[in-house]
């Protein structure tokens, strides 16, 4: 019986009858494929050959050629810069603080002063013992030297003691540790500490002319140098141009300056100041007042009225009480301390004018005879002549200079 063709006998006669065909179609395949691996193939190899040696090659010389003209050194020299620079910035010295004004010394200003006292003895003190001529002739010098009377009496008496019969060259040095000791009672046993918080109120007092405006300027300077906030008040109300005076001083402290009018009531202008002293938050408020009252009862008033006003908003103010003295005036310095101690209380005395006066030794009588601490001592009209007072420095530039 004979059956249909399948499809499979047909492909197998259509293959044996294009056998020729088939065998060329495949073997271009075969070609084809070979030429194919071959065109590939030298690349592979030189890839994997490349990898550690060529390209370590490749890149050595480019390392070599830039490190010496330092292309890729330079940039991280650039970022790097602060880094680098920093050492050299610490070797650096610091820079330098800006110079102080040049103090002239204490010694200096105290010449004259120094002449008075201590100078003088070299003329009395002769090459011998210290004998009752000797203690003669230093009485008349002690006794013009404005140190008051108990005071040269008391100094006198000191040098008897400890230097009678002996050398007389012993004389300055029992005389300069007697004043020593005399001065080191009213040197202040701590600087002053300032009411937190503020304002920390002073109230400076004195007669006219002492030097109150001044100081009051010099002082407004050195706290607004220590960063402090400075309010003045100029209850001054009495003197024409007493206010403008402390304007001029405000401006070149840098501290602000109330003031009130002409003739007006100082303790309004004292209440005004501390008003605006605490609306400021300010830490330290000086008051100025006026110098011509010297006379006891109206003194004393004004006085009285000036520290109720203050007290009112700050209970325990005014918290420094200044009493400035113009050393010129000698022996009358001594009786303005009196009566201002009588009517207010003074806390601190201020010594102004020590610059031009021979009169100076005052400052030992006034140590004397009153246990008040001398807070500052002036020394000139400029704005850095005001010292703070210590005892064996102001005793070392008198007795140095003379
Ligand atoms: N040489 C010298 N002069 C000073 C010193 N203190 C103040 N004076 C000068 O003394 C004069 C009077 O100073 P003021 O500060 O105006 O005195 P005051 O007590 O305010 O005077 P009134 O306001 O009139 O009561 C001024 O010419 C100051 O320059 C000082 O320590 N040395
Ligand atoms: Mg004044």
């Amino acid at each position: 019986m004979d059956q249909a063709p399948t499809l499979i006998d047909q492909a197998i006669a259509w293959l044996t009858g294009n056998a020729a065909i088939a065998i060329a179609v495949s073997s271009s395949l075969l070609s084809a494929l070979l030429l194919f691996i071959d065109s590939r193939w030298p690349e592979a190899e030189g890839e994997d050959a490349q990898a550690p040696a060529e390209l370590a090659e490749a890149a050595a010389p480019e390392v070599a050629a830039e490190v010496p003209s330092e292309p890729a050194v330079a940039p991280a020299v650039d970022e790097a810069e602060p880094v680098a620079a920093e050492p050299a910035e610490v070797e650096q010295p610091a820079p330098e603080p800006e110079p102080e004004p040049a103090r002239v010394s204490l010694r200096e200003r105290l010449a004259k002063t120094s002449q008075n006292l201590v100078g003088r003895l070299g003329r009395v003190l002769g090459a011998g013992t210290v004998d009752q001529d000797v203690i003669d002739e230093l009485e008349a010098l002690l006794f013009t030297a404005d140190l008051g009377v108990t005071t040269a009496e008391d100094l006198l008496e000191t040098v008897k003691q400890r230097a009678m019969g002996q050398d007389a060259s012993q004389v300055r040095a029992v005389l300069r540790e007697a004043i020593v000791e005399k001065l080191a009672k009213v040197e202040a046993a701590e600087p002053v500490v300032l009411k937190t918080p503020g304002p920390h109120v002073v109230l400076v007092l004195g007669v006219n002319g002492s030097g109150k405006t001044t100081t009051i300027g010099k002082l407004a300077a050195q706290y607004t140098r220590a960063g402090k906030k400075v309010v003045l008040g100029a209850g001054d109300t009495f003197r024409a141009a007493a206010a403008e005076q402390l304007q001029v001083w405000g401006e070149r402290s840098g501290a602000e300056v109330i003031s009130g009018k002409e003739g007006g009531d100082p303790a309004a202008v004292a209440f005004d100041t501390v008003k605006a002293a605490m609306a400021r938050e300010a830490d330290v408020c000086i008051i100025d007042t006026a110098g011509r009252l010297q006379t006891k009862k109206p003194l004393m008033e004004e006085l009285a009225k000036i520290n109720r006003i203050i007290s009112r908003d700050l209970p325990d103010a005014p918290h420094e009480c200044l009493l400035v003295l113009d050393s010129n005036t000698g022996q009358n310095a001594i009786s303005q301390a009196q009566l201002f101690t009588e009517v207010a209380g003074v806390t601190g005395l201020v010594l102004t004018k020590l610059d031009g006066t021979a009169k100076g030794g005052v400052i030992v009588g006034l140590a004397d005879e009153f246990a008040i601490p001398v807070r500052y001592v002036g020394v000139g009209e400029g704005v850095d002549d005001l010292r703070e007072f210590h005892a064996e420095e102001f005793v070392d530039a008198l007795f140095e200079a003379g």
